[in-house]
């Protein structure tokens, strides 16, 4: 068959042509003058294209047309910009085209609090929560440009995009009624998703029971929906204030909340507590005893820390001093952080600020006796290793010097293996000579500490880490960390680690 039909379209072929005879004798016309068609001469840049035929003199012959569209050789590497060009990754050929071999890296850093033109914030913002590679981050913002519409005169959570440089308010409904009241505290779930915040807006609900009591909600970044998260397992609402700032697990179900309520579940004194809300099993679990506040999590949501704070709480028997507590959801056990190598209570409050995977707790403390020679009189920075139940002191300098002002407000990778922190004092990094709040990284690992913000910068604080520990968030408070900076309040600045 094959045979019969290469014959019959030599014969077809052999038929075409002008028609003509040719007088000098060479070969036949097989084709008209300027047709062209599919060649059979390999070409392009990986030899999968065929050049075209152009006819010429009566014969086909090969043009310089190759109809193969590779961009590149196969294997190549090289860079590209990303993220709507504020970044750069890694490309390799793969069949003919780039193909990213890395994550997005930012060139420098970004403004993240402003609107999606560009626009500069009018008024403060603060608060950070970065995604996952840092291509999200939220925030919470008194400015009234960052999107149209913008008049309740009240803090908004904002989520700015840096893959589309799109800002866009989440404490609003979908419908695009704005909050009545204040809404702060937005965290972020790993893929840039689902963000938890606090509002006080009674119209967020058809109906709100506890009026300008603060409720917990959850934005739907794909559908624009608003969830409450602040219900019981019933479904409903709590009936008291829960003002203190979500945390919510790398996918978004789990979100750790303090409530003053006495109906999640059912409880006799009305004093703050720590509760679990697991959106998908629509379960809600308290994990505090009384006066358990400012809940941290861990990314995959096995663990939850949390403070009992002064007021009174059968786990502070010390007066005045707030202890820390891990929860793990994986056997209901909480175990007590803020001890010393006796097991005797921290001698000065602690505040849980991350959590890892497996459970370890970073944290600052005001307490002397969580490390021996803890002697400078401030605040540090200490890691909580659950499964080795040690302690360690983790800001200081690389070369083991102490901070010599405060320390407080930090975030971690999921792993515990970078720390991010914030501290004043010059005795941490020989480059810092100004005492006003710098941020730090910290290797645990390797035991390295560099400062990430110089003296050239104004205060930078409330650092929030990517978990690929690539990029930070973080609150500025002048404006020499980002270009293009002229408003004069603080700003939520995006920067590259590396
Ligand atoms: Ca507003
Ligand atoms: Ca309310
Ligand atoms: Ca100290
Ligand atoms: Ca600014």
């Amino acid at each position: 068959m094959r045979i019969l039909s290469f014959l019959s379209l030599l014969a077809l072929t052999a038929c075409g042509g002008d028609g003509t005879t040719d007088d000098s004798g060479s070969e036949p016309a097989v084709c008209d003058d300027g047709d062209t068609q599919a060649g059979s001469t390999a070409c392009g840049l990986n030899d999968r294209g065929t050049l075209d035929e152009v006819c010429s003199g009566g014969q086909w012959t090969d043009s310089d047309t190759c109809d193969d569209a590779d961009e590149c050789e196969d294997d190549a590497t090289d860079t590209a910009a990303c993220w709507e060009g504020v970044g750069t990754w890694d490309v390799v050929c793969t069949t003919g085209a780039w193909v990213p071999s890395s994550d997005c890296v930012l060139d420098g850093p970004v403004l993240a609090s402003s609107a999606t033109d560009g626009t500069q914030a009018d008024a403060q913002t603060m608060a950070p929560a970065l995604s996952a590679d840092g291509s999200v981050v939220v925030f919470h913002s008194l400015a009234t440009n960052l999107v149209a519409g913008d008049t309740n005169g009240a803090h908004d959570v904002f989520r700015h995009d840096l893959k589309t440089g799109e800002t866009t308010r989440v404490s609003a409904l979908a419908s695009g009624t704005e909050g009545n009241g204040h809404a702060m505290w937005g965290d972020v779930s790993a893929d840039g998703r689902y963000v938890a915040f606090g509002s006080r807006a009674t119209n967020l609900l058809t109906t709100d029971v506890n009026a300008t009591a603060w409720d917990v909600f959850r934005y739907d970044a794909d559908t624009g929906a608003l969830e409450l998260v602040s219900v019981n397992s019933d479904g409903d609402q709590a009936n008291g204030s829960s003002g203190d700032p979500p945390a919510m697990s790398d996918d978004g179900r789990y979100v750790a909340f303090t409530s003053a309520s006495t109906n999640l579940p059912v409880d006799v004194a009305n004093t703050f507590h720590v509760y679990l809300r697991d959106i998908d099993s629509g379960t809600t679990t308290r994990i505090s005893d009384s006066n358990g506040v400012s809940p941290v999590i861990s990314p995959n949501g096995r663990f939850v820390s949390f403070q009992i704070s002064v007021a009174s709480g059968a786990r502070a028997p010390e007066l005045g001093v707030a202890q820390l507590y891990v929860y793990d959801t994986q056997d209901q056990s909480t175990t007590q952080v803020s001890v010393d190598g006796t097991g005797a209570d921290a001698d000065g409050s602690s505040y849980g600020m991350s959590i890892t995977n497996d459970g370890d707790v970073v944290f600052y403390s005001q307490a002397t006796n969580l490390v021996a020679n803890d002697v400078n009189g401030n605040n540090d920075l200490f890691y909580w290793d659950k499964s080795a139940d040690t302690i360690t002191i983790e800001s200081v300098a690389t070369d083991g010097t102490a901070a010599n002002d405060h320390v407080f407000e930090a975030d971690a990778t999921p792993d515990g293996s970078l720390v991010l922190f914030r501290a004043g004092g010059t005795s941490l990094a020989a480059d810092v000579t100004q005492w006003f709040d710098h941020l730090y990284l910290r290797d645990v690992a390797a035991g390295t500490t560099v400062a990430i913000t110089s003296d050239a910068d104004s205060s930078a604080r409330e650092p929030s880490v990517s978990a690929d520990g690539r990029h930070v968030a973080l609150t500025a408070d002048g404006s020499t960390l980002a270009t293009h900076d002229t408003n004069g309040v603080a700003d939520i600045v995006v920067m590259p680690l590396d």
